[in-house]
């Protein structure tokens, strides 16, 4: 299959989504664009990003300049958790990603968000995908967590969970948060890699923050074009671990038998709440209305 990529590069695409990155093609613009996205992050993920994140762009050497070569990126993550990061030109199907996720592959987009969505773009580019996601990748427990993902996606196959699923992936994985002993920090790679995200979900008083509820979150409908109006915070990865490392079948089974779907901002009497918010944000109408507050 040879399709045209994002910004017009032709690549072959293999059976399994994967292309060669042809780190070569890269401009320096574009190595220039990530170290400019890289700087700006890690100074406002100071205080903000989990210990696991930040130990994780130490030990891989994030910090060398321009857009990672996978392939030496790959060699260094694989020494420490068996991880390595493979280039995908998009989004993948669902069972291709789960496959990849479960054999201890990362598919990346080998491509870099333009200077005028510098600030926010949908779709996973290179810098959503290796800055935000491939730190925590280093840590041994978050790594057993994200193979159990791939693992459970794959048994889902031809059962009506997809959508639970991808919810569980979306309220941990992109958006989640963690309450540590040094306060609440950022572990999800949608958040880690949102330069105004970063901060509304630590600081706003708009969003609910409630405790993580491995049921309660895979029935609860998410946004994929705004700020979250619900964030779902765990204490650790062993409870995120612990949480999912079991036979997915029962919980699918009830699942199918319960198709509840809860509002992105509900919450329920039984809910362990962080903090409720006033959801003042999306009631102003969401993209960055917080200028008006
Ligand atoms: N493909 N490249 C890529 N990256 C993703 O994060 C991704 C994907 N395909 C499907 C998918 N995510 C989710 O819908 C699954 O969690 C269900
Ligand atoms: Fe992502």
């Amino acid at each position: 299959m040879f399709i045209k990529t994002r910004l017009g590069r032709e690549a072959d695409v293999r059976e399994d989504y994967t292309i060669d990155q042809n780190w070569e093609a890269f401009t320096d613009e574009e190595h220039d664009r990530w170290d400019r996205l890289y700087a700006r992050q890690n100074r406002l993920l100071e205080g903000r990003a989990c210990d696991e994140f930040l130990e994780g762009i130490h030990k891989l050497e994030l910090s060398k300049s321009g857009i990672p070569n996978f392939t030496d990126l790959s060699d260094r993550l694989e020494k420490l958790t068996g991880w390595r990061v493979v280039a995908v030109p998009d989004l993948v199907p669902d069972d291709v990603f789960f496959d990849h996720l479960a054999n201890r592959r990362f598919p990346a987009g080998n491509f870099i968000r333009s200077e005028k969505n510098l600030d926010y773009l949908q779709e996973p580019d290179v810098f959503h995908d290796v800055y935000g996601h491939v730190p925590l990748l280093t840590d041994p427990v978050f790594a057993d967590y994200m193979e159990a993902y791939g693992k459970g996606g794959q048994r889902a196959k031809g059962r009506g969970v997809l959508k639970n699923l991808a919810r569980l992936y979306w309220y941990t994985v992109e958006f989640g948060l963690m309450k540590t002993d040094k306060g609440m920090r950022i572990y999800g790679a949608g958040i880690l890699s949102s330069k105004s995200e970063s901060v509304f979900c630590l600081e706003d008083d708009s969003p609910h923050r409630i405790h993580f509820d491995l049921e309660r979150l895979m029935k609860t409908d998410y946004r994929i074009d705004d700020f979250q109006q619900t964030y779902w915070v765990i204490d650790d990865f062993d409870e995120l671990l612990r949480a999912t490392y079991q036979d997915f079948g029962p919980l699918y089974d009830a699942l199918e038998a319960d198709n509840t779907v809860y509002a992105p901002d509900t919450i329920l009497t039984e809910d362990s709440l962080q903090n409720e918010g006033t959801q003042a944000y999306a009631l102003a109408g969401g993209r960055l209305a917080q200028q008006a507050s």
